[in-house]
């Protein structure tokens, strides 16, 4: 029957092997031609040439592509919607909160949080930005709380269980963190200085909401409380004869006026609220929201208001979430901004805030390396506040041309930066003090701030660190205390600013940042000696500048002071670098080093009538030489920072949260991406 069927249907079709063709068989006469009419032809001749069974399995494969392909195409529109739904929600979940506009996360990551938490629990919700005005007051101690827990942790045990969950989800995540290498060195982002037990103490504790809102606050200590009655002495000769000036003249009692904006009441805001004086710190509100107007035609210094002004407003608008601050740091921004408008984009030095115009000061058109290299933290937080990237942008592009820029030594970098060619000028000379000192700090709270994500800022701080180490460094004697020195055209000079005492602090912020361990063993080497500054010096206090001895010679200690250089401004960075100190070891020499110093200040500096000065003589304690002017940075820094490492609280401004900037006013870190 088949056989007879097939007879019927012809001669029989032989199943072959399709051959491509070469292109001598494609050529025809007359030549090569690939018309597409010739090239639909020769496609239709091959396919009749096939057997029934390949034509059969061809369309068959066809057909189970397009059914496939049918399948995913649902899927994946399924998926997309999701992904458009959750980028919906999270946009009107930023639009709810009022007086807040917030950025594309992706560009600018949405606000901290004061209370929030990253790292350490393993659900991270959505950021939710400040609350509205006026719901944080009272006591910082009881304000500034711990981060809250999931709420699911209801019992002990399940408390305990979390623990255990969050150890082994720590150790896999170790493993698999990226691991950042510099020049060979290897950078754990995570790994901590603090004593190793003290994460898993800080989970140990009530873990549920409820718990974490009975938390008892840590209650404020001796030493504290004599911070606290130092600033309330202060702030009465602030209050009565200086109010709503920039600097208080205690021994005069009267004031001296830099800008004219109330310098030492809006530096001290977040003191107040830190220290819990909630008396003062409502009072002082009041000011700022009735008196202080920055459409003034006056002349400003772009660093100088940037750190103390917006950087005090920005970080009282997060410590309070009263919006009144973050109108004003807006305010002040915005009138900034014509510092950049330079041929190099590198800011002019001095601003006009009433008529927008900028210069740079008289007699140059130079500005300082560190002042245009230590705004960044205050822009760049102002734009992830306000949507508006022009803060960030400007700021940024600073930080990228002086990394790209040649005249630097091992990544020290000269102090002057030309405002119309963008070259650094008066080459050869590196120091880690004055018109340098925060362009290293800030490269390092930078890269903190935006979550450890930009690379050219750690590769140009690591870099500066190794250059101080092959070209500052120095023992002096007789006590071989390390210390940094000045490199002046390839001359070493054993000179060390105070200022430069804001090394050991950040160097143990980098370490406690998962960089290299050394930093850590040079800060607590480099603390040792600014200690000294003050423990070698008649009053106590240390000089603006000191000069080591490098032989040892009989009855001379390791510091020489200059006549010219024996002045102490109450400056903070001593105070500041033993604060971090403490924080990561736990060592209580530190405080007890900061109590001698707290000491001192109120022996030689404190004005019975209110009001603490500035003092010419730090070598004569029977007459110091009082220069009647209390800066404001005493409220907004030293004292702080005294404040700070007498507590035992590690809430009190969590290190892991915040970054402060050179002016000490937390910030908060970004959210890692
Ligand atoms: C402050 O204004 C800042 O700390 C700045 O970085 C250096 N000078 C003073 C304090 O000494």
């Amino acid at each position: 029957m088949y056989s007879g069927a097939a007879a019927a249907a012809g001669p029989p079709r032989r199943d072959f092997i399709s051959v491509t063709l070469g292109p001598e068989e494609a050529v025809g006469v007359g030549g090569y031609n690939n018309s597409k009419a010739w090239r639909r032809r020769s496609c239709w001749r091959k396919w009749k040439q096939l057997s029934r069974l390949q034509r059969s399995v061809i369309l068959f494969l066809f057909a189970f592509l397009a059914v496939c392909g049918v399948i995913s195409y649902t899927s994946m529109g399924e998926a997309w919607k999701s992904i458009t739904n959750k980028s919906l929600d999270e946009q009107r979940t930023e639009q709810e909160i009022p007086g807040l506009k917030l950025s594309n996360p992706a560009v600018l990551p949405a606000p901290q949080k004061a209370d929030a938490n990253h790292g350490d629990y393993p659900e991270l919700s959505l950021q939710k930005p400040p609350k509205p005005p006026h719901v944080r007051r009272g006591p910082s101690n009881l304000q500034i709380k711990a981060p809250r827990r999931d709420a699911r942790l209801n019992t002990r045990h399940d408390a305990i269980r979390a623990v255990e969950e969050l150890v082994e989800a720590d150790k896999v995540e170790k493993t698999e963190k990226s691991i950042i290498s510099w020049r060979g060195a290897v950078i754990e982002p995570d790994q901590s200085t603090e004593p190793p037990s003290s994460k898993i103490k800080e989970l140990e504790k009530p873990s549920s909401v409820e718990a974490e809102d009975q938390k008892e606050p840590v209650p404020i200590n001796e030493r504290q409380l004599a911070v606290i009655e130092a600033f309330r002495h202060a702030w009465k000769g602030y209050k009565d004869f200086a109010w709503g000036h920039d600097e208080l003249k205690p021994l005069s009692k009267s004031y001296s006026e830099w800008f004219g904006l109330g310098l030492t009441l809006i530096d001290a805001l977040d003191t107040m609220w830190i220290l819990g004086l909630k008396e003062e710190f409502e009072e002082a509100r009041k000011w700022v929201a009735s008196d202080l107007v920055f459409d003034k035609n006056v002349d400003v210094n772009l660093f100088e208001s940037t750190i103390r002004i917006l950087g005090g407003l920005l970080s009282t608008y997060h410590l309070s979430g009263d919006s009144l601050f973050l109108e004003k740091a807006k305010d002040i921004g915005n009138r900034l901004m014509p510092a950049f408008k330079t041929p190099s984009k590198i800011p002019y030095s001095d601003v006009n805030i009433g008529r927008g115009t900028a210069h740079p000061p008289r007699w140059t058109s130079d500005s300082t390396v560190a002042e245009v290299t230590s705004v960044q933290l205050e822009f760049r937080e102002l734009s992830r506040l306000t949507g508006d990237e022009k803060f960030q942008k400007a700021v940024d592009e600073v930080m990228k041309h002086v990394h790209t820029l040649s005249g630097k030594n091992d990544g020290l970098v000269p102090m002057f930066i030309n405002t119309n060619s963008g070259q650094f000028t008066h080459l050869g000379v590196y120091t880690l003090g004055a018109r340098a000192d925060s362009y290293y700090e800030y490269l390092l709270k930078q890269w903190i701030q935006g979550g450890k994500k930009e690379n050219e800022l750690l590769e140009d701080y690591m870099r500066a660190i190794e250059g101080v180490k092959k070209h500052l460094l120095q023992r002096s004697e007789p006590k071989k205390l390390t210390f940094v020195g000045e490199l002046a055209h390839g001359h070493f000079s054993a000179k060390m600013d105070h200022l430069v005492c804001f090394l050991p602090g950040t160097l143990a912020l980098g370490a406690h940042n998962g960089l290299a361990a050394d930093h850590m063993k040079l800060a607590e080497a480099l603390i040792e000696t600014c200690y000294q500054m003050y423990a070698q010096v008649e009053t106590g206090l240390s000089p603006e500048i000191v000069h080591f001895n490098l032989r040892a010679q009989k009855g001379h200690k390791d510091v020489e002071i200059k006549p010219a250089d024996r002045h102490n401004l109450l400056r903070p960075e001593t105070v500041e670098s033993l604060f971090y100190m403490y924080r990561f070891t736990g060592d209580k020499k530190y405080q007890d080093w900061g109590w001698e110093i707290l000491q001192n200040f109120n022996r030689y500096t404190r004005v019975p009538t209110g009001g603490y000065t500035s003092i010419n003589n730090v070598q004569n304690p029977s007459n110091p030489e009082p220069r009647d002017k209390m800066e404001s940075f005493f409220l907004g820094e030293t004292l702080k920072y005294m404040f700070l490492l007498f507590s035992d609280d590690i809430d009190l401004i969590n290190l892991d949260k915040y970054v402060f900037n050179t002016e000490a006013h937390p910030l908060p870190i970004w959210v890692p991406a």
